[in-house]
């Protein structure tokens, strides 16, 4: 990557972090906070070993903070958001891997402690692969009972496919996993009013304000729960049909996920968290975990959908920019995926001036390595999202970011994408097919592309308003320009 043809400064990085969080710009330290997060997992993730866990490789200390551990109500899924679209896929082997021993342990979780089919992970987990609830019988139940982790860890399990496009992965080692993921998700549901609600339920580690007057962390649909099961079922549908199995199941998620509590718009604008449209004990809380649907799933977006993406956009307002190393890295992502280029790129340098040490670890504080993988997420979301049906370039460009390279970056359905931009507009772009299929792009402008038929819908009103479509062949390259 390089940005605005950067020089890098002839300074140690203690002085040039220094300068920067004293308001220079240094366009060669955003370039090389993103490099180091790739490092970082490469160096932490070897193919054949563990997952990168809260410190990866990097811990000093005997009783580190959190055990080092895992811990899934964000942190272990943050640290491999980037691995895919980074080109990193040999990284996200090891976190696969894991997977399959916690659906193994998770089996035995679900049996033993709720008589449910499928398998269970709760808030934390260790190179065991433990799976119980945690917090020895009296943690908070904020974090102890927190019940979801099978079906977010489903979300990298369905994720590896989308990337990699390899059908034989889904088939054999992706899909029964999610599916038994989905028949604990079935078990945990209870009808209650005509809709599907989890219960008991929490909205990871935050705290609410009962009308009636008590502190409560326990409740039934938290939207993040409503949220993860509708990825996972709809991760499932789409796998049934890209493979042409198991139709009555993926019918019975589809009654399923139609009968969710609906997530609600509240009094402020904001996405409601909780059951009711409660007040937070401390409305700045570093998760926004019904932000879910957002960013990491595709429940919500301004390209779906402007009523909810609007109100999730008020609850990042009044959740506000702080927050915790880990918390402003999500805080670029969700701007990003709001398509709101300035405000992901003004968390990036908040991450930077603010939860970022010398040797440019990420802190929470302490140091916790999520937030610097987290925040590599947040810099590819901003040049390339495909999450939805298209691939989008430069989806949420800053002002600051006038003229780039980027190249290797991939998206969904095996794409490999190097692209240029000038005067903060698209300028050029390569696409490599690595399986064949066709390739759907979203832009700010209309495309052209040499030398192949193509079909362009264009609405210069929207954002990302511009369609463009073609067909690929396997290894082969597509040059990308734009229209004049
Ligand atoms: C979650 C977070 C904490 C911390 C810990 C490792 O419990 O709420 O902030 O990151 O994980």
């Amino acid at each position: 990557m390089s940005l605005n043809d950067a020089v890098v400064p002839n300074l140690p990085m203690d002085e040039r972090l220094l300068n920067y969080q004293k308001g220079s710009t240094d366009f060669a330290l955003e370039e090389l906070f993103f490099q180091f997060g790739r490092y970082l997992l490469i160096s932490s993730s070897r193919q054949g070993g563990f997952p990168a866990n809260l410190q990866g490789i990097w811990n000093h200390l005997i009783r580190p903070s959190w055990r080092s551990n895992y811990t899934t109500n964000i942190n272990l899924q943050m640290n491999y958001w980037m691995a895919l679209p980074a080109n990193l896929p040999e990284m996200n082997t090891n976190l696969i891997e894991h997977i399959k021993r916690l659906a193994k342990n998770g089996t035995a979780t679900a049996k033993n402690y709720y008589n449910m089919r499928g398998w269970a992970v709760h808030h934390n987990s260790d190179l065991w692969a433990q799976t119980n609830p945690v917090g020895e019988g009296n943690g908070d139940p904020k974090w102890a009972n927190w019940s979801l982790g099978s079906p977010w860890l489903s979300q990298h399990l369905y994720e590896h496919y989308r990337f990699t496009a390899d059908k034989k992965y889904l088939k054999e080692v992706a899909y029964p996993l999610m599916k038994s993921a989905a028949e604990f998700c079935i078990d945990w549901l209870v009808e209650r009013n005509g809709v599907l609600v989890t219960a008991p339920s929490t909205s990871p580690e935050n705290v609410y304000l009962h009308p009636n007057g008590f502190k409560g962390t326990v409740t039934i649909a938290s939207a993040m729960d409503m949220e993860i099961i509708w990825d996972l079922f709809t991760n499932i549908i789409e796998a049934s049909e890209l493979l042409n199995i198991d139709h009555e199941f993926a019918a019975l998620l589809k009654e399923k996920r139609s009968k969710l509590n609906p997530l609600k718009i509240g009094k402020k604008g904001n996405l409601v968290e909780w059951y009711d449209d409660w007040e937070d004990e401390e409305p700045t809380h570093r998760h926004v975990s019904h932000a879910f649907a957002l960013h990491p799933g595709r429940q919500i977006s301004p390209l779906l959908d402007s009523t909810y993406a609007n109100a999730v956009r008020k609850t990042l307002e009044l959740r506000g920019d702080g927050g915790t190393g880990w918390s402003k890295a999500w805080k670029i992502n969700f701007w990003a995926r709001l398509l709101d280029g300035n405000h992901a790129y003004k968390m990036y340098t908040e991450q930077l001036k603010t939860s970022t040490l010398n040797n440019l670890f990420d802190t929470h504080p302490p140091f916790q390595i999520d937030g610097n993988f987290g925040a590599t997420a947040g810099i590819v979301e901003m040049i390339l999202q495909s999450h939805l049906t298209e691939i989008q370039l430069l989806p949420a460009l800053p002002v600051a970011w006038k003229e780039g390279h980027v190249k290797g970056l991939v998206a969904r359905g095996n794409f490999e994408v190097e692209l240029w931009w000038k005067e903060g507009a698209l300028w050029k772009a390569i696409i490599t097919s690595k399986k064949g299929g066709e390739c759907k792009l979203r832009t700010d402008m209309p495309l052209h592309v040499k030398g192949v038929k193509q079909t362009s819908v264009n609405d210069k009103l929207v954002k990302q308003g511009y369609r463009t479509s073609f067909q690929t062949v396997a290894g082969k390259q597509y040059e990308i320009a734009i229209q004049e």
